[in-house]
């Protein structure tokens, strides 16, 4: 009986027609921001050492010089503000839009699915029948002969029409947001498995963009049937749920409604650029907490073979320019000390000898940069945990702090003149410095760490992205709090960049 009725009434309730508004405003934000994150590293591959001769898609007319150090930082190309949200190069801000508008549309996503199934709309989307596939066809051929069906088949839909928004709402967007999970390290590193099932980060980046453009062209068709289609009775469904209720009003609704998304994007890049700090922050906020939920305690499973280890390895950040450095390169880092203080027991110093003294760790790993290449590698090295042993890690210490030989100059070429005279560092927790697979690398490979891969030491951090593995290693210290070093966001890229605050995604 209830079914009956529901079915009997071609309207559309009003949660309907909010979330449908909603989803339009956060699908706008999460495509603009994509294309951001895009432009970071404008290649696809099918293959995780994202060796860029093999790339199947490139969308930057850049040539990788060679025999000349070319850094992935070199590579990023700038977004246009009217593309990408927020526009120009700024992949971490980009990255706190994504985030920040997934969550509001799978909520919304959510709130949706359940009242569609509380309510039985759901029987005018979910085909029950396979005869919906010849009657699609049919309806395919009217309008691909450019004829019209007439507003009888509309129930409220046509069956091409319910086909593709069932295809849509239960196929397209569950698989981008597996695909766009299949991209985050510690998922990577956590669930192997689940990599494997979708061919690899690479691969499930390049699903991801496709899958974009899928659903960039449903947008297009779907707008512009509603525009040519019984546009008249269209605009009142939508609007205002009724195709007999006010055209006028409904119109001036739908108007109004259009240019609120049409300010909101506008003023989202606008302010965006003109206040990146305070956006970091604002974002973050809403951000930080679902991402530590979800992520923070994940740890690495990884167990990568010999047969993975990539042939083509991207570098970011290029080797420190001090004297400094340069003389401990000229004699082989003999000189060379890592610093170890802090809130520790002993402050100690240790040579490349002592570190190999301690017992080798050796794993195979994939490094995943936040602009979006990966790279399998075997790292050896002494574990973090260790040295923390060693050294007697006080019980107030809540972070850990690295800083480089190498400065901003180095690492990010469009830093301020200050900047650039900044020292590189990230910092992690102590829950991280746990992790069996943090350890302090002296090896790539099965060779001393390469200059360009951060000789003569650097972190490995195997459930975050690579921003935070520092390079070069000058120091570590143990700290309760990170707010009083550089600008106190707890890393260069996130002082500089306005990278988000934990790497896990
Ligand atoms: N000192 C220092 N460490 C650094 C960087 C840097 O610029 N300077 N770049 C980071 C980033 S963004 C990445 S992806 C990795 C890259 O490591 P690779 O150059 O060995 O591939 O190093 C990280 N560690
Ligand atoms: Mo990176």
């Amino acid at each position: 009986m209830f079914w009956y009725m529901i079915q009997a009434s071609l309207d559309f309730p009003l949660w309907l027609r909010v979330s449908h508004y909603i989803n339009l405003l956060f699908i706008g934000l999460l495509i603009r921001s994509g294309l951001q994150i895009l432009g970071a590293h404008p290649r696809l591959y099918w293959h995780d050492s994202s060796d860029p001769r093999r790339a199947w898609l490139t969308l930057t007319k850049k040539k990788i010089p060679e025999g000349k150090l070319y850094t992935s930082m070199d590579d990023e190309v700038s977004v246009s503000p009217f593309l990408g949200l927020p526009g120009k190069k700024n992949l971490g801000l980009g990255r706190h839009w994504h985030f920040f508008s997934i969550i509001f549309w799978v909520l919304n996503g959510l709130v949706y699915v359940t009242l569609l199934f509380v309510t039985g709309e759901w029987s005018r989307l979910i085909p029950t029948s396979w005869s919906i596939v010849p009657a699609a066809w049919h309806t395919f051929v009217t309008y691909i002969t450019l004829h019209i069906p007439p507003a009888s088949e509309f129930r409220p839909y046509d069956p091409l029409q319910q086909l593709a928004y069932a295809a849509v709402v239960f196929l397209l967007g569950p698989f981008m947001l597996a695909t766009g999970a299949a991209m985050s390290p510690a998922i990577e590193a956590r669930f192997p498995w689940y990599l494997k099932l979708l061919g690899g980060k690479q691969s499930a980046r390049s699903l991801h963009y496709l899958s974009l453009i899928l659903f960039t062209v449903f947008i297009f068709v779907h707008t512009a049937l509603v525009l040519i289609v019984h546009f008249q009775s269209n605009v009142r469904a939508i609007v205002l749920g009724s195709e007999t209720s006010d055209l006028g009003l409904a119109f001036t609704i739908g108007v109004i409604a259009l240019l609120v998304v049409a300010i909101i994007y506008i003023w989202s890049s606008w302010y965006t650029l003109r206040r990146r700090s305070l956006m970091q922050h604002a974002l973050g906020a809403i951000v930080d907490p679902v991402r530590r939920f979800l992520l923070h305690k994940a740890v690495s499973k990884q167990r990568y073979g010999s047969d993975d280890i990539s042939t083509y390895f991207w570098v970011n950040g290029r080797p420190p320019q001090e004297d400094e450095f340069k003389a401990l390169v000229a004699n082989d880092f003999s000189d060379w000390r890592l610093q170890i203080g802090g809130l520790v027991e002993h402050p100690l110093q240790f040579s490349l000898a002592d570190l190999r003294a301690f017992p080798k760790h050796t794993q195979i790993t994939k490094h995943n940069c936040i602009q979006g290449w990966s790279g399998i590698a075997e790292w050896s090295g002494v574990s973090l945990s260790e040295l923390m042993e060693v050294c007697g890690v006080r019980p107030e210490v809540k972070y850990l702090v690295f800083t480089s030989y190498q400065r901003g100059a180095q690492s990010y070429p469009e830093a301020t003149d200050e900047e650039k005279q900044r020292y590189f560092y990230e910092t992690i927790d102590m829950q991280q410095a746990r992790h069996h697979q943090t350890i302090l690398a002296y090896e790539m490979n099965g060779i001393p760490l390469l200059l360009e891969h951060g000789a003569p030491l650097r972190l490995r951090v195997e459930t975050l992205l690579g921003y935070k593995m520092v390079k070069y290693l000058h120091s570590i210290d143990f700290v309760e709090d990170y707010s009083h070093i550089g600008a106190g966001q707890g890393g260069f890229r996130e002082d500089v960049q306005f990278y988000g605050r934990g790497a896990e995604v």
